[in-house]
């Protein structure tokens, strides 16, 4: 391996080889930007190295024989059956080229699934046909996004000539720091997808019901791009990852824009838009979430797919269609491909669109929904979304350190959320719950969850609020993912 460390060389010797043009990624493998994305390219450049010899000295001892030692010179074949040296060799000699492949290859993978002590971990979950990133532990907690094929539908259908990065580009890039150990745990929601960033040496399956993890740490800033790598439908080829891989300084930038954005999303949830507003907002929300089935024109793909253009349920009463967005359809208790949105999407986006749809193509209804129509619509919970981003909204939800019963350095967004329903809600009380696991001791995740659920009622009455309003729960054990992070929450929820 020492021989081949460089990369750059060894991927000139391979271009070389095949031929190919000097920037070598037609046919080469991409340019690693990762340790271990470099040692499989290195890998890849010996291993086709070491088949190149087996191959020129084989068939050229092949040629040479039948050439040299042809019938019609008088040729007599030698007989050595059964002739244990060569036997030996030709057994020994495999089995050590064999294990000088094994040795380097068995390192690496091993190195590969070495997910420990990563400095920031993300979720990315796998949606027919989009990627959704939560930002899990480490610096950027809480952010969550999804992220969509960016490219214009007409250079799809050949309408507009292909851009540079044709289908290889999101509206919302995954965002990391350089140089820093990033743990990516995938997962999916509906069928098998797999995460696959070429220049950092991995391909993870997404699968449903499990949660798989890989890890990279990029040694340099760039964009890197790759796509989903599992057949997962009719749209598996539009589901690009894009991976902005930024200085520190830069890293901690965007994540305080998207702290601003999700409190702008709350903020816009109370507003009232004009017509004209929500329907130029609705286009893109539609263009983004909803023209791979129901397409550009409103048309849909009958009979999969069904039209929006004249659609009953779009032209007929608004709450029917708000709930349609909202919690997607079922069918004989099942999911149809029909998604619910109203996790993906805030209050003031389903209002958008569901505006856009009713007053587009053929459809001309006039009407109007607002974000408050859809806050209602969800019963007044604030979207999963929200809440975890600790922007607002009840319930509130404050994530602890692993063993630790101190208030978090960023719960001061869910105090408040809860300080501003209490101001809001004269008579009201919240009822405050501690969180637990089945791992490690039951005794010691108890008296944790209570400590915990105790810091939170302190933050609460130090703010002013009487005693009298919060109720303390008993501890809950969490349900479900398992998740970790979720059993060290503590949350505060209206009470009754
Ligand atoms: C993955 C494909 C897919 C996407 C993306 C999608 N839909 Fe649908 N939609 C469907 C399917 C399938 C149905 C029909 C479900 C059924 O009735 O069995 C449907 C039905 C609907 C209906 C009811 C139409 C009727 O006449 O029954 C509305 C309204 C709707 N979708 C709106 C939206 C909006 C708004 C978006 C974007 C936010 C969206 N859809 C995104 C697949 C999709
Ligand atoms: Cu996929």
């Amino acid at each position: 391996m020492a021989l081949l460390s460089k990369p750059n060389s060894a991927g000139l010797l391979l271009a070389a080889v095949a031929g190919a043009s000097q920037a070598g990624n037609e046919v080469n493998l991409q340019q690693p930007v990762t340790t271990i994305a470099a040692q499989i390219y290195d890998m890849h450049t010996l291993m086709l190295v070491i088949c190149l010899v087996i191959f020129i000295a084989v068939f050229g001892v092949m040629f040479y024989s039948v050439y040299a030692h042809r019938k019609s010179k008088g040729a007599v074949a030698a007989q050595f059956h059964e002739n244990t040296t060569v036997e030996i060799l030709w057994t020994v000699i495999p089995i050590f080229i064999l294990l000088g492949m094994a040795w380097p290859a068995t390192k690496t993978i091993i190195a590969m699934k070495d997910t420990s002590n990563s400095d920031i971990t993300v979720k990315a979950t796998g949606y027919q046909w989009k990627w959704g990133y939560d930002y899990i532990k480490g610096e950027g907690e809480g952010i969550q996004f999804y992220s969509s094929l960016k490219t214009p539908q007409e250079q799809i259908h050949n309408q507009a000539a292909k851009g540079e990065h044709y289908l290889l580009e999101v509206d919302n890039p995954l965002v990391v720091p350089v140089g820093k150990k990033i743990r990516v745990l995938t997962t999916a929601s509906d069928v098998i997808h797999a995460w696959w960033v070429p220049a950092f040496g991995v391909k993870q399956d997404a699968i449903p019901g499990f949660i798989r993890d890989t890890w990279f740490k990029a040694d340099k800033v760039g964009v890197y791009r790759g796509n989903c790598a599992e057949l997962c439908g009719k749209e598996h080829g539009f589901m690009p990852i894009e991976v902005h891989v930024v200085a520190p300084e830069q890293y901690a930038a965007w994540v305080s824009e998207q702290k601003k954005k999700s409190a702008a999303a709350v903020e816009d949830s109370g507003k009232t838009f004009t017509l004209d507003e929500l329907k130029a907002r609705g286009e893109k929300v539609y263009a983004t979430n909803c023209v791979a089935c129901h397409q550009a024109n409103g048309k849909g793909v009958p009979p999969t797919f069904p039209p929006l253009d004249g659609s009953k349920v779009v032209l007929g009463p608004k709450g029917g269609q708000i709930e349609t967005v909202l919690n997607g359809v079922q069918r004989d208790g099942k999911q149809t491909a029909m998604a619910a949105w109203g996790k993906q999407l805030s209050d003031a986006d389903i209002a958008a669109v569901v505006t856009y749809t009713r007053n587009t193509w053929g459809n001309a209804t006039g009407e109007v929904v607002q974000p408050a129509d859809v806050r209602a619509a969800r019963g007044g919970v604030a979207p999963a979304a929200q809440a975890a981003a600790g922007a607002g909204g009840m319930p509130a939800k404050i994530y602890f350190d692993t063993g630790k019963a101190e208030l978090p350095g960023d719960a001061q967004a869910a105090i408040k959320a809860a300080l501003d329903y209490l101001a809001a809600h004269a008579d009201a009380k919240v009822d405050i719950t501690g969180y637990t696991d089945k791992s490690g001791s039951l005794d010691k995740n108890l008296e944790l969850a209570k400590e915990r659920a105790k810091a939170v009622r302190e933050a609460l009455t130090g703010a002013g609020v009487a005693e009298q309003r919060i109720n303390m729960k008993p501890p809950a054990t969490i349900t479900g993912s398992g998740a970790d992070k979720d059993a060290r929450r503590v949350e505060i929820n209206p009470a009754g």
